[in-house]
């Protein structure tokens, strides 16, 4: 089993330990067919082999590996060939900071998660079995990212078959619900100025319920998903305050799409764990607008939560409405399905095939049900702030029950709005403001109609709208 959790570089560690362990545990017991192995040997199958010290060095860069010394030398993620039997040492060069290991797939075996340029490590292990085995790094993404090779065992032919883990137990959580309230949306700016807007922003990385009995670890902007809602003006200037947690594991920033300039503010604000920048930038442009994080590997940290919207109110607003609501789709990658109990690992390869496991709104599985439904009267005239944040699912957003009286497409808040729509199509990175008015009671429920998402992977939600009936728009007993 791969190691799991948060603990999992102690794990690996250990082992690595019980695996440099085993010829020695082999040459004292004669293993289960009564030989007994001198030193030096260890026990394939039922023979007593002696195993040669294979080394090899690999320094880790740039979302790569690359071989140091011997035939390797300068190759990025080189083939490993080792004889069946080798006591195989596998050393790592941090060639960056970042944060990565050497896991090697079959083997259980790992090296401590390093983080500074220039730290080592190494991990040993008997190569018992003849395949064609991946090491890799186990940081979420960074497999997808590039950071995966073959160690090459005899012929390579073999069982090389990676048998799933089971899933392991969930974790404690760190907050009670990581869904953002869809509610908390900043008020109109009321202003026909411009002014400047201080934005504060937290890359906090936690573990959540992503739905009843299971937990995720997500990464987040200021503890939710999505992020903040943040509000300003045309012609405003916004300042970012951005700061990456102490005791965070990695890198993060944040990327605006309402930003003109190098990276909508990546660049400015990358940083590493306990430190803070600070960037402004003009709105040059009304509209709402989508931001996440922008570290490699960037869909990584999208996926786990690090996304949210700012809007850039025109020079005429928009007019007034009842209640205003935000809301987030994301898609969500994970080794087991929705339902199952535990603590869900996030998977590379399910990323890589654009295949997800969940796809949610406010980053939780059927997020706006029960006590999470969402609540209106008849009357009431609701705007929806929309948002994809992906990072590869596009939603066709529904809401079942209704019709959208003004949608205005892809966050456009300058064209006049499209009418009377039923569905509409986001795109990851990209938004929608639509307004309804509820005519009359109902359980109104918010989908991707790529229905799939909404009723297996949680896409799904209900506004629930209470008042009088009106049998002139829908009469159950005609
Ligand atoms: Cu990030």
């Amino acid at each position: 089993m791969k190691p799991k959790g948060t603990n999992g570089t102690k794990t690996a560690i250990l082992m690595a330990a019980l695996m440099i362990g085993a010829p020695i545990l082999a040459g004292c017991t004669g293993g289960m067919s009564g030989t007994s192995c001198g030193e030096g040997t260890t026990l394939v199958g039922k023979e007593c082999i002696g195993y040669n010290d294979v080394s090899y060095t690999l320094k880790a860069e740039n979302m790569a590996f690359v071989g140091v010394g011997g035939p390797i030398d300068g190759i990025t993620n080189p083939d490993l060939p080792v004889e069946v039997g080798d006591r195989v040492t596998i050393t790592m060069i941090m060639g960056e900071t970042n944060l990565h290991d050497i896991t090697v797939e079959y083997y259980n075996v790992a090296t401590a998660l390093l983080v500074d340029e220039g730290a080592k490590d190494s991990l040993t292990f008997i190569a018992s079995a003849e395949g064609t085995f991946a090491y890799y790094c186990s940081v979420p993404g960074h497999r997808a990212g590039g950071m995966v090779g073959s160690l090459i065992i005899g012929t390579g032919q073999g069982p090389s078959k990676y048998v799933e883990p089971q899933i392991g137990a969930a974790l404690d959580v760190e907050t009670d619900n990581i869904a953002r309230d869809p509610l908390d949306v900043p008020a109109p700016t009321g202003r026909t100025e411009a002014a400047d807007v201080h934005v504060y922003m937290e890359a906090v990385e936690l573990v959540a319920e992503i739905q009843d009995g299971t937990t995720f670890t997500y990464w987040t902007y200021n503890g939710t998903v999505p992020g903040p809602m943040f509000r300003a003006r045309v012609g405003d200037t916004v300042f970012v305050h951005f700061t990456n947690l102490e005791g965070n594991t990695m890198h993060h920033n944040v990327d605006f799409h309402a930003v003109t300039g190098q990276g909508g503010g990546a660049a400015a604000t990358e940083a590493a764990p306990g430190t803070t920048s600070v960037f402004s930038f003009k709105a040059m442009h009304p509209g709402l607008f989508v931001y996440h994080c922008a570290t490699p590997d960037i869909p990584t940290h999208i996926s786990k939560g690090m996304y949210g919207m700012i809007l850039i109110e025109p020079e005429v607003a928009l007019p007034p409405v009842d209640k205003e609501v935000y809301i987030m789709q994301g898609d969500i990658y994970t080794k087991w399905r929705p339902g199952t109990d535990g603590h869900q690992e996030f998977d590379d390869n399910a990323m890589f095939e654009e295949n997800p496991t969940y796809v949610v709104f406010n980053g939780k599985f059927a997020t706006f049900t029960g006590e999470g439904t969402i609540q209106a009267e008849v009357g009431e005239t609701m705007r929806i702030y929309f948002g994809v944040g992906g990072p590869n699912t596009i939603s066709s957003f529904h809401l079942i029950g209704e019709i959208f009286d003004n949608v205005y497409n892809m966050g456009d808040l300058v064209s006049e709005p499209m009418k009377s729509v039923q569905t509409i199509a986001v795109v990851p990175g990209g938004a929608v403001v639509v307004d309804v008015t509820f005519d009359v009671p109902a359980n109104y429920i918010l989908v991707d109609h790529a229905l799939t998402r909404a009723f297996h992977k949680g896409a799904v939600g209900i506004i629930a709208v209470s008042g009088a009936d009106d049998p002139e728009i829908i009469n159950d007993d005609a």
